[in-house]
């Protein structure tokens, strides 16, 4: 008897250290998410506007009948769902709350097109602590080749968008790709490589649609990527005053542990 709860307790404690360290691992990722997006700001500002060099010219009817497939989101990270270490406040930022993520295949580029519950606003919303809101982003990691040995931790390809509002920068929207396999983030995003994509909607709008040449990610139709899909706001207070991560029945993942955190499992569509 005494032998069996010997083992019973190591069972638990190997247990609770696994878990420990999982939930190390996503925090790392989650709160270190943020250098690539700012290298998206860096690059040149000229022609980001709306109507500028990179805005997509196509109209609605044009991008709709491109986007075959759909994937809503079923979770708003309540109080209950929310991991510890992103449990700052629990509030309802719209512009950060994803209401789907929609995928079609045209020529030689992947369009994404994500939705949100509100309207990204120019100016920063104010916070209910009485500060601002400092940062909006929105973030697809991809693990292109389901090989959790290549890339940064996994991840080979970074698709995103980022508003700064203490800044005078404009809409960020980018890709990061060929991602070496190094572990710091630093270092990671500085030795890949980078691009503005042509993008459509973003501020002013209630979504974002992303053109992404699928070669330079190294994309195929019909291949299926683990990606991790999530919206975030930080303010003044808080590094995560509002997370919202991609969570749909039709994308759910069934591999091993991935260290990328929040991972979904999604198929390009063939066009
Ligand atoms: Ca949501
Ligand atoms: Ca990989």
């Amino acid at each position: 008897m005494k032998d069996r709860r010997k083992v019973a307790a190591a069972i638990l404690i190997v247990l609770a250290a696994s878990l420990g360290l999982i939930f190390a691992v996503q925090a790392k990722i989650a709160n270190e998410r943020v250098e690539w997006l700012m290298q998206l700001l860096a690059l040149s500002t000229s022609g980001r506007e709306e109507g500028g060099e990179y805005w997509l010219s196509m109209s609605d009817e044009e991008l709709n009948s491109i986007l075959t497939v759909k994937y809503v989101d079923e979770a708003d990270w309540t109080e209950e769902e929310t991991p510890e270490e992103l449990k700052e406040p629990r509030v309802n930022l719209p512009s950060t709350n994803i209401t789907s993520i929609s995928l079609g295949v045209k020529g030689e580029y992947l369009y994404i097109k994500v939705e949100f519950e509100g309207v990204i606003p120019g100016q920063p919303p104010k916070t209910e602590e009485g500060g601002y809101v400092l940062t909006w982003t929105f973030t697809i990691l991809m693990d292109v080749d389901n090989d959790t040995s290549t890339g940064w931790h996994g991840i080979d390809v970074l698709v995103g968008a980022v508003k700064r509002y203490n800044s005078d920068e404009g809409f960020g929207h980018g890709m990061v790709y060929n991602v070496p396999s190094i572990p710091d983030e630093e270092e990671a995003m500085q030795q890949a490589d980078e691009l503005l994509l042509r993008y459509k909607g973003g501020l002013g709008y209630n979504y974002v649609v992303l053109e992404v040449p699928m070669e330079k990610a190294g994309l195929q139709p019909g291949q299926t990527v683990i990606v991790d899909i999530h919206a975030e706001a930080e303010s003044e207070e808080f590094h995560h005053y509002t997370f919202d991560a991609l969570t749909a029945h039709n994308a759910t993942y069934s591999g091993p542990d991935h260290p990328a955190g929040y991972v979904q499992q999604i198929v390009i569509p063939t066009g």
